[in-house]
């Protein structure tokens, strides 16, 4: 049987309804007054380490304890079972391996690991809250941050270049809960649409990728994802 190639892009809406706040509503409650935008810089952590490990420290006491939701697992359902899928995530989160994806590329890193800002130094860590902040490395004593790609920085160049591919080769793209104002991830699901491939859009709203999507789904991930998928299952026969 020949199935179709398919290249997933997912941001934080997709954990939205496992109760992980999406990137531009991160800051509420004690942190209304800071712009997500502005914390996750490295001129934000060079000028005050401190405040910025401690609104990752908040974050992830919000997410260590949320579980995969229908879309994630949705998702890992479809790695299992489609020989030709790739995950593209720009999610730090942990849920997309914790349903059981495995065939994923992690484009903003990981909010689990933490690294050292000098030295080789690298850890898992899933401490929280995490003490002392800012944390040190304990073989160099300089400051540890987290595994994550702040604004400004380069993205992992192996693997953006693997999402690309996997994107330019698809026939069909997903593009799950993202905003998709964040470059580069926003232009992989063109390079689909460039080769002839199809583009479906699932968000609660209508994004910049929506005119050049084939169709947008719009609606909780978590409900309209196990839709498409049952009926593409159904199409295909599976
Ligand atoms: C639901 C839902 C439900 C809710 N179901 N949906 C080209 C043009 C212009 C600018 C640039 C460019 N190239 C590079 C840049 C600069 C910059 C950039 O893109 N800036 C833009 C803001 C303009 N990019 C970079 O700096 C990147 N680096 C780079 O390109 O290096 C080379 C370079 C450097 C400098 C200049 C030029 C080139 C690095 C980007 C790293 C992004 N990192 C972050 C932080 C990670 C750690 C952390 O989380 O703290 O990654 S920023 C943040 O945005 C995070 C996310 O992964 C990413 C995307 O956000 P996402 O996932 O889309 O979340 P939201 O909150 O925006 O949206 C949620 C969506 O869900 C919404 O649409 C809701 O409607 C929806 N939703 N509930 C379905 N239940
Ligand atoms: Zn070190």
């Amino acid at each position: 049987m020949n199935l179709p190639r398919i290249a997933v892009l997912t941001g934080a809406g997709v954990s939205a309804g496992s109760g992980v706040p999406t990137f531009r509503e991160a800051a509420v409650g004690l942190w209304s007054q800071y712009d997500p935008q502005k914390l996750a810089t490295p001129e934000a952590f060079q000028s005050d380490p401190k405040l910025v490990w401690e609104f990752y420290d908040w974050r992830r006491q919000i997410m260590v304890d949320c579980q995969p939701n229908h879309a994630h697992d949705v998702l890992a359902a479809m790695d299992a079972t489609l020989p030709e899928f790739t995950l593209v995530t720009q999610n730090i989160d942990g849920l997309h391996p914790l349903a059981g994806s495995k065939r994923t590329l992690f484009l903003h890193g990981d909010i689990w690991t933490i690294r050292c800002t000098r030295c080789h130094y690298r850890q898992q860590n899933r401490q929280v809250p995490l003490q002392p902040l800012p944390p040190l490395c304990p073989e160099c004593a300089s400051l540890l941050r987290p595994d994550v790609v702040w604004f400004g920085e380069s993205l992992d160049w192996t693997i953006l270049s693997a999402a690309g591919e996997a994107f330019a080769q698809a026939d069909i793209a997903l593009v799950i809960g993202t905003s998709a104002v964040v470059y580069p991830a926003a232009q992989l699901p063109l390079y689909t649409r460039k080769h002839g491939g199809r583009l479906y859009e699932f968000n609660t709203e209508r994004t910049p990728l929506s005119d050049m999507a084939t169709a947008t789904f719009l609606g909780p991930s978590e409900d309209t994802l196990p839709n498409w998928w049952q009926d593409f299952r159904q199409e295909q026969g599976l």
